[in-house]
C-alpha cells in the first residue's frame, strides 16, 4: 500500500481539485459564515438541498461527527461537512472533539472511495479555537488515523486560508 502523502498549501478550499473538500459546518447544515458560506456560494444550492435532506432523515450533524453531500458545483465531487466545537476554555472536550471532526471525516471519505482529500482549519474561526493547538489536534488526529487504518486515501491536503496557520501547519508537517 503506498504512503499517503499529507500537504499544506495558503488559499481558497472552493477551488481545490480533489474528491472531497471538508466543510466546516454548524450543527443544523443549514449554512453560515466563513468557509461555509464560501462552500455553499460556489457549489450552488446542490448541497444545501442534500444537507436538507439529511436533516430531515437525523436532525442536523452533532458536534465531531460528519456526513457526505454532493460537491455541486465545486471541483471536489463530494462536501464532507464535519462541527467542529465551539472553543470554551479548553476544559470541555474541545480536544477530543476536534480529532473526532478529522477521523470521522477520513473515515466517510474513505467509505466513499475518496483518494484525496482538503480540509479547512476547523473551528479555528468564528468558533475561536486557538490556531496553534488546533493545528496540532489536526496533524495528530490525521497522522494517527492514517497510521492505524488500512487505507486507500493517496493525497490529504490541509488548505490554510490565513498566514499564520499555514505557518503552522508547515512547522507541524516538518517536523
Ligand atoms: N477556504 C479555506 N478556508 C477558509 C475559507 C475558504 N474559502 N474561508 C474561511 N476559511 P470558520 P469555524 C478559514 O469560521 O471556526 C460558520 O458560520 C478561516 O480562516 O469558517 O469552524 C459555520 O456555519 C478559518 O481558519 O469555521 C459555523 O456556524 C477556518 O476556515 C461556524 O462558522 C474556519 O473558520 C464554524 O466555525
Amino acid at each position: 500500500m503506498a504512503k499517503t502523502t499529507i500537504e499544506v498549501q495558503q488559499g481558497d478550499i472552493t477551488k481545490v481539485r480533489v474528491d472531497a473538500v471538508v466543510n466546516a459546518a454548524n450543527n443544523s447544515l443549514l449554512g453560515g459564515g466563513g468557509v461555509d458560506g464560501a462552500i455553499h456560494r460556489a457549489g450552488g444550492p446542490a448541497i444545501l438541498e442534500e444537507c436538507r435532506q439529511i436533516r430531515a432523515r437525523q436532525g442536523g450533524c452533532p458536534t465531531g461527527e460528519a456526513v457526505i453531500t454532493t460537491g455541486g458545483k465545486l471541483p471536489a465531487k463530494y462536501v464532507i461537512h464535519t462541527v467542529g466545537p465551539v472553543w470554551d476554555g479548553g476544559q470541555k472536550g474541545e480536544p477530543d472533539l476536534l480529532a473526532s471532526c478529522y477521523r470521522n471525516s477520513l473515515k466517510l471519505a474513505e467509505e466513499n472511495g475518496v483518494k484525496s482529500i482538503a480540509f479547512p482549519n476547523i473551528s479555528t474561526g468564528v468558533y475561536g479555537y486557538p490556531k496553534d493547538q488546533a493545528a496540532k489536534v489536526a496533524v495528530e488526529a490525521t497522522r494517527a488515523y492514517l497510521r492505524e487504518h488500512k487505507t486507500n486515501m493517496e493525497q490529504v491536503i490541509f488548505i490554510c486560508f490565513d498566514a499564520e496557520n499555514f505557518r503552522l501547519y508547515q512547522q507541524l508537517l516538518n517536523s
